[in-house]
């Protein structure tokens, strides 16, 4: 790590504190793309008020600009498809009454579509060249991608998660993540739902029990313990 040569942080956390090696922790930001946070992409064409997604930019800005400073791995990840379509099953084009469908041309254009406006990260947490992009067809970030691979190439035991929306793309990384032996600490002022009462309960799942699926804090205690290691190094 550039700055912290204390590389483990302890992080208060539900249902209790955590202590993670930095050197083995990644922070993984889910779907903050154009699509998923602005009028005129998926999220908005499935009925959902996309304005309720933006208060996790600035929670996900303060610690990407920390990992960043510490040079913690930072993978990012969006969710889309083929132009041609071929890794969009119909059972995911075709259901609902979307106003548009998955590769119709919208205002930022091809819903969900690799390489079209709408699916590019948004300007305030964009990737450097030197961060990893996962492209994932489905909600999980391990099914159909390089996931698993990029993950043991770089160490990696614990995994920071962000990112929207907290009780599908959040809930169901941490879930693989949780299943291939991973710790995952989710910063639940980081993520947002659509739906408010969805964002509750999917953090209570991921900590209930023990901490079933993994740990839940925030940003600020994410800071505090980087903040700690560079002080006691
Ligand atoms: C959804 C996501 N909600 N990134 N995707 O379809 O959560």
């Amino acid at each position: 790590m550039a700055n912290s040569s204390d590389p483990v942080g302890k992080i208060v956390a539900e249902p209790e504190p955590i202590e993670l090696d930095w050197t083995k922790t990644a922070l993984v930001i889910i779907d903050m793309q154009r699509d998923f946070m602005e009028p005129g992409g998926f999220g908005e064409t499935l009925g959902n008020d996309v304005s309720r997604l933006a208060r996790a930019v600035k929670p996900i800005g303060s610690v990407l600009s920390a990992a960043r400073d510490t040079g913690m791995l930072v993978i990012h990840t969006r969710e889309g498809h083929l132009p041609d379509l071929s890794d969009a099953p119909p059972a995911k084009v075709e259901r609902g009454a979307p106003s548009l469908r998955i590769g119709d041309p919208g205002p930022m254009g091809r819903i969900l579509i690799r390489g079209e406006a709408g699916h590019d990260i948004i300007p305030e947490l964009y990737p450097l060249d030197s961060e990893i992009v996962i492209d994932k067809p489905g909600k999980g970030a391990f099914y159909a991608t390089e996931m698993s691979d990029v993950l043991q190439k770089y160490g990696i035991e614990n995994l920071l998660v962000c990112g929207v929306t907290t009780e599908v793309c959040v809930n169901t990384t941490v879930r693989e993540a949780n299943d291939r032996g991973y710790r995952c600490v989710v910063i639940s002022d980081g993520c947002a739902s659509y739906f408010p009462e969805f964002h509750e309960m999917g953090l209570k799942m991921i900590k209930a029990q023990g901490g079933i699926f993994g740990w839940v804090t925030s940003s600020a205690a994410v800071l505090e313990a980087l903040e700690t290691s560079k002080t006691l190094a």
